[in-house]
């Protein structure tokens, strides 16, 4: 290994533990493909793409191309009152993907920002609307939104929000639909748990008042805090609700879009359709940061012919939204999806992964296994007073053998590139095996 010619400390590592890391520091020099390359030269199958986001696997040429061209033909250009014609055609092409219905965008930057986005647009329309009472946003126990104020406050892990003061005042939870004594080992969507989506009506409508809330956010497929599948009618019964009682219903697709689940978007998937999609990950297959709202066409429409002519509708947008690098990633990393069928081939290969996990049930401390689409977990036992303990040496000696998995906890999750091979499957799934069996 050449020596580094960097150092550790000035920088703050994110969702990192930045003391153990820096005492042994784990670092990728290079990807292609199905890999990564790390400093000491090792191949590394990525296991999660990325950090489910490289959905057709990393340095494809296209995408690479692409980004390269745009940044010598135009760096940037303002995204205020003037515009470029990358964003207009990434944006046509989201909304090809997207639900009927929702065909307008609005860019961010990240996902969280997207989050952002989406609860503003959901306070706009009902005050355009004049129904300014409604402001209470709903969210889910163990739902992740981000990091954003928006995100931490409608999200529902308590590590993220303890720390950060009052967040939004008016806030409030759906339960979180895991529950090993039902639903464990469940293949795909669980049998039990849709009438956990009743708690809107009997429980938060009941509270707050159905003419006071604005929206209900929610992960189609809980990614984050470890592949919470929903169960089957759970969203079916939440669109229902939201319709009886005039509530948004919003799904936080960062994750699931762009074919994680194996169609577009995840609404497609559970023929379910919210009436705004957030996305970020996937749309650029990572490379360059780009995410954004989808909004069905009469939410856009009721903002913006309420204005005077000549006046901006919407006081939001970020310097980036719509940045020419990442829409030129975009429409090439649509493009890519497009010809070679990637979300067809998750479909297609998610029983051999599904079968793949499930191999893992029996094995010492597993007390779950669970999947959809290209999305798995392995739930195990903690160690007695010591949570996530169990979980991050396994993710390590995971990496020593030569695959990237992601920890949550004492759960491990796998979301790989969607063009992963039937024996890069088994690889990951035998590795994963043989790390419990010598734990
Ligand atoms: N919503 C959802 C559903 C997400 O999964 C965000 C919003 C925020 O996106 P940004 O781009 O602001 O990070 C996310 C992000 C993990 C992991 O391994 C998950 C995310 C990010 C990093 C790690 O669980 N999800």
């Amino acid at each position: 290994m050449t020596p580094r010619d960097f150092p550790l400390e000035p920088f703050w590592m994110p969702f990192t533990a930045n003391r153990q890391f820096k005492a042994s520091p784990r670092i990728l020099v290079s990807a292609q493909d199905m890999h990564y390359t790390s400093e000491d030269g090792r191949k590394i199958l990525d296991g999660t793409a990325g950090l489910w986001c490289v959905n057709a696997g990393h340095c494809r040429p296209r995408i690479v191309q692409a980004i390269q061209r745009q940044a010598q033909t135009l760096d940037y250009s303002p995204l205020f009152q003037m515009g470029h014609p990358g964003e207009f055609r990434a944006a046509g092409l989201i909304s090809d993907l997207a639900p009927e219905g929702l065909d307008r965008v609005f860019f961010a930057n990240s996902g969280s920002e997207a989050v952002d986005t989406a609860l503003k647009i959901v306070l706009a329309y009902h005050r355009t609307r004049g129904e300014g009472h409604r402001t209470v946003l709903i969210g889910r126990e163990r739902g992740y939104h981000g990091v954003g104020f928006g995100g931490i406050s409608v999200g529902g892990i308590p590590a993220n929000r303890k720390v950060f003061g009052s967040l939004l005042p008016r806030v409030d939870h759906l339960p979180h639909t895991h529950n090993l004594e039902r639903n464990a080992f469940s293949r795909g969507q669980p049998q039990w748990g849709a009438h956990l989506a009743d708690e809107l009506e009997t429980r938060l409508i009941a509270l707050h008042d159905a003419s006071n809330i604005a929206a209900v956010i929610v992960e189609p497929v809980a990614g984050s805090t470890g592949v919470l599948v929903p169960p089957r009618g759970y969203l079916e019964r939440l669109r229902e609700i939201c319709d009886k009682h005039g509530l948004l219903l919003i799904f936080d697709e960062v994750i699931t879009g762009f074919g994680r689940t194996g169609r577009a978007f995840a609404a497609e998937t559970f023929g379910v359709v919210p009436d705004l999609i957030t996305f970020a990950k996937g749309v650029t297959n990572a490379t360059v940061p780009l995410a954004g709202v989808i909004a069905r066409r009469d939410i856009y429409d009721t903002i913006v012919n309420q204005a005077p002519p000549d006046t901006v509708e919407l006081f939001h947008g970020y310097t980036y939204s719509g940045h020419p690098l990442a829409t030129a990633a975009a429409e090439a990393t649509l493009a890519l999806y497009h010809e070679e069928r990637l979300f067809e081939r998750a479909r297609t290969i998610a029983p051999r992964f599904e079968s793949a996990l499930h191999s893992l049930k029996g094995l010492p401390h597993v007390v779950d296994v669970r999947n959809f689409g290209l999305m798995g977990a392995i739930e195990l036992e903690p160690m007695p007073g010591k949570p996530g303990t169990r979980g991050f040496q396994a993710f390590l000696q995971c990496l020593a053998k030569g695959i990237l998995v992601r920890v949550t906890g004492d759960i491990l999750a796998l979301s790989p590139p969607l063009i992963i091979s039937e024996s890069q499957i088994d690889e990951l799934a035998d590795t994963i095996g043989s790390v419990l069996r010598q734990a």
